[in-house]
């Protein structure tokens, strides 16, 4: 997932996700789409499709046996046959003969690459496989130590669940510990990372980072730990094994990308500013010049975004569930991080009245910035209803900010001032030459992201961190 950044006043793309269809006016007013009595569905089918006629089966009716579960845990087929097929001898005779190579037949971490090779994994799940064999840091395994973690994976259908299963060491959910091994291995091991050898403070930094947005990215992101079935759909198997596959780790937009890191830790440094690792809740107000209204601020030092208790002062951790959650307002954890913010009273309605609040603070700071005349509420109300179009009229549920696709520019109308005015001088004629200049051009913004980083770099924090 990329992070949008906004880095200079220029602005970004980052309604980019905006309905195609949807046209707004200065005040973020829905106006009818250039493309008029466009469906939204697909037309109703007319034609008259013959229906297939029923065959009674001569043969008599077998009775089904009755499975534990409603369906097979694992869809057979011949990959996965094939995969525990090679679990068996043929695999067990290639293992054997790496340890017998070895004298005393036993392998350091180094050593115990081909073994993670010839089992499949990717390069970068070598460290904690060998841990999981009994490997401690500078010592060496066995066969045997090989052998009793191996049989614990012998009913994986892929390797994909082989993977899942090294990484909790048998456990059926993953916490944010057991990531561990693997991402400190990626920062001790990869060619594109060799700059941070001695740069430990970093390095715990950027393991952070990276965990911190591996368990953001996920499905149900309120829950600490990770399934199987979360680890197979964001792709983290994937994700590592692409890693071996190229060398530069800032080719990659994933959350392995080491500018993605440098410049959430360079943000959270402005804001740090006695580097304790902790942002107060004045400190936050001052993210991007004050961009965020104070009772969003209030709400997110609640708790409320992430569903859990209130804090008096945000880690780093939560510094990056915060900056991904307030520049990528669109994903899906960005819209649940903000409607749990903006649901004030936790019933998961928004009801006018939590907007009312909000606004009134917004307009508030509009008018101080002269920004263009605000609405009143009752416009103000109408246009919001009239983005979002919410099955209950009056009421807003989470179901309708994912469905409506202006989640992103309804979350800035209502807290985010200098979001909101950059939608505003986009949408207006006389800014489109001056913005066409910054932000069409793709490779133009990479060169404002660098340049960014590049001045983080020069006035930013040292080796140390500090
Ligand atoms: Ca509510």
């Amino acid at each position: 997932m990329d992070i949008e950044i906004t880095l200079t006043a220029a602005p970004t793309e980052e309604h980019s996700d905006a309905p195609q269809n949807d046209h707004h006016d200065r005040r973020g007013r829905r106006t009818p789409s250039p493309v008029r009595g466009e469906p939204s569905t697909l037309p109703p089918c007319i034609i008259d499709i013959p229906q297939p006629k029923l065959h009674r089966s001569p043969s008599p009716v077998r009775a089904i046996p009755r499975s534990k579960f409603p369906f097979p845990l694992h869809p057979v087929h011949d990959a996965q046959e094939a995969f525990r097929n090679r679990h068996g001898d043929v695999l067990a005779t290639q293992i054997r003969a790496i340890f017998s190579a070895s004298t005393p037949p036993a392998l350091n971490e180094s050593q115990f690459q081909d073994v993670t090779v010839a089992c499949q994994a990717p390069r970068y799940f070598n460290r904690v496989f060998f841990h999981r064999c009994g490997g401690k840091p500078g010592g060496v395994v066995t066969l045997d130590g090989f052998e009793r973690f191996w049989n614990t994976l012998r009913n994986c259908a892929d390797v994909e669940e082989m993977c899942f299963w090294i990484l909790g060491g048998g456990k059926s959910m993953l916490t944010e510990e057991d990531f561990g091994l693997l991402i400190q291995d990626v920062v001790h091991n990869h060619p594109g990372l060799e700059f941070l050898k001695r740069m430990d403070v970093f390095q715990l930094r950027y393991v952070e980072t990276i965990i911190a947005r591996i368990f953001y990215s996920k499905t149900r992101n309120t829950n600490p730990r990770m399934s199987l079935r979360e680890f197979r759909k964001d792709r983290i198997y994937h994700t590592i094994l692409n890693l071996q596959q190229t060398e530069d780790i800032n080719a990659s937009r994933d959350v392995f990308s080491y500018k993605h890191f440098y410049v959430i830790y360079c943000k959270f440094w402005e804001l740090d500013s006695d580097h304790d690792l902790f942002i107060m809740e004045d400190a936050l107000r001052q993210y991007e010049n004050g961009c965020l209204s104070h009772l969003a601020v209030s709400r997110i030092f609640s708790g409320a975004g992430r569903g859990i208790g209130k804090f008096d002062a945000m880690s780093y951790k939560e510094f990056i569930r915060f900056i991904l959650a307030v520049e990528d307002k669109d994903t899906p954890q960005g819209i649940e991080y903000w409607f749990r913010c903006l649901d004030t009273d936790g019933d998961g309605v928004w009801s006018l009245w939590e907007l009312k609040m909000f606004y009134e603070e917004q307009r508030a700071r509009m008018r101080e910035f002269r920004m263009a005349d605000p609405w009143d509420w009752d416009d103000f109300s109408c246009a919001i209803l009239d983005l979002v179009n919410p099955v209950t009229p009056g009421q807003i549920r989470l179901s309708d900010l994912k469905r409506c696709k202006s989640a992103g520019l309804v979350f800035d109308m209502l807290f985010d001032i200098r979001k909101y005015d950059l939608y505003l001088r986009r949408i207006d004629p006389s800014f489109r030459e001056w913005d066409d200049m910054y932000v069409e051009d793709r490779e133009t913004k990479e060169k404002v992201l660098l340049e960014y980083v590049m001045t983080c770099a020069s006035s930013g924090p040292d080796s140390n961190g500090a």
